[in-house]
């Protein structure tokens, strides 16, 4: 229906199924380790868990990045100056937006976001906000290189790809994205970009699986989104949600792990997991100063300054999309 209207990104079949997130989930659970990728956390339920997982005390991440754009507002105004276009990957709620934006005078809002009726409702609220800017949200998937409104192409821009985002990918994957949202935003602009640090162990495992168990029913609430619409028959109640360190690839792991042996079936699809067996949900990539200025020199960007919070938790960096010398 909506993709007859061609007014939705959502491909949807007669019954009504969202098709990228059967074959995403089919093709995943028939691996032999069975993995799903994470954005599909991210329907109404998982959407809310996770802004509660945001003003969790185990969870950092947010209360870090806000605190670092809130006391750092006159070097934003320093070094990116007035007269941009800010265009925002994957904006959602657009909570983070309004503190960006209030430091660095800018000449025009962009946000994309692959859901339109969340993106109308809050590029509304932000305009409210910010009367006299411009706002042009765009609808889309900015995996790939987006056409962005008339109205910016003259303007300099500046990327903003807050949260760490970019940790859900692994290196390759993550320098695609990189690189088409330079392709997306052209030479000359600037991407701030939020990027979570290597910190101890047990603080990142906690940030992860909190006391009250709400990362646990975010987690959880995948095997519940198959169920509800992919006709799964998943026994919720044999999986448990496991967070572990993958100190090898730097990177927080998500699990569900299997109590005790079970078979379900997925859209007509039948599936076992054998006990301790898992479906690995999500990665969370953690950074070093090293290794975030590799990532971004991969994908053509030159970090020029990297901000943290008081407790170096978490950084916020800026780049540029110049063209590096290739002397040697
Ligand atoms: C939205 C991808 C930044 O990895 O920290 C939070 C998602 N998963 N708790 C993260 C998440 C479990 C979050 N990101």
């Amino acid at each position: 229906m909506a993709a007859e209207q061609g007014l939705s990104l959502v491909d949807l079949d007669r019954d009504g199924v969202d098709t990228a997130f059967r074959e995403d989930v089919l093709q995943g659970l028939s691996e032999p380790q069975k993995a799903i990728p994470a954005r599909w956390f991210y329907d109404d339920e998982g959407s809310e868990l996770f802004e509660e997982i945001t003003r969790l005390p185990e969870y950092y991440p947010t209360r870090a990045e806000t605190e670092i754009l809130t006391d750092r507002c006159d070097e934003f105004r320093t070094m990116i100056g007035g007269g941009r276009a800010v265009v925002e990957f994957g904006s959602g709620s657009s909570v983070k937006t309004p503190l960006l934006l209030n430091c660095i005078d800018p000449a025009a809002y962009v946000p994309l976001d692959i859901a339109g009726d969340f993106l109308r409702s809050s590029a509304d609220a932000l305009s409210a906000k910010f009367p006299g800017l411009p706002v042009y949200p765009v609808e889309a998937d900015f995996v790939r290189k987006v056409e962005l409104p008339i109205e910016v192409t003259a303007m300099p821009k500046l990327g903003f790809f807050p949260g760490s985002t970019i940790g859900n990918m692994v290196a390759r994957t993550a320098v695609d994205l990189l690189r088409t949202m330079r392709a997306t935003l052209g030479e000359g602009s600037q991407l701030l970009i939020g990027m979570d640090l290597v910190k101890d162990q047990a603080i990142l495992e906690a940030a992860y699986d909190d006391a009250a168990g709400v990362t646990a029913r975010f987690n959880l609430n995948l095997a519940h989104r198959i169920n509800r619409e992919l006709n799964g028959t998943i026994p919720i109640d044999a999986l448990r949600h496991v967070a572990r360190w993958n100190d090898a690839y730097s990177r927080i792991e998500m699990h569900l792990e299997a109590l005790r042996p079970i078979e379900f079936e997925v859209s007509d699809h039948r599936f076992s997991m054998g006990e301790g067996d898992t479906i690995h949900t999500e990665n969370s990539h953690k950074f070093s100063r090293r290794s975030s200025t590799t990532l971004l020199l991969a994908s053509g960007w030159t970090p020029r300054q990297r901000w943290t919070d008081r407790e170096e938790r978490f950084s916020l960096i800026l780049a540029d999309a110049t063209v590096p010398r290739s002397a040697p």
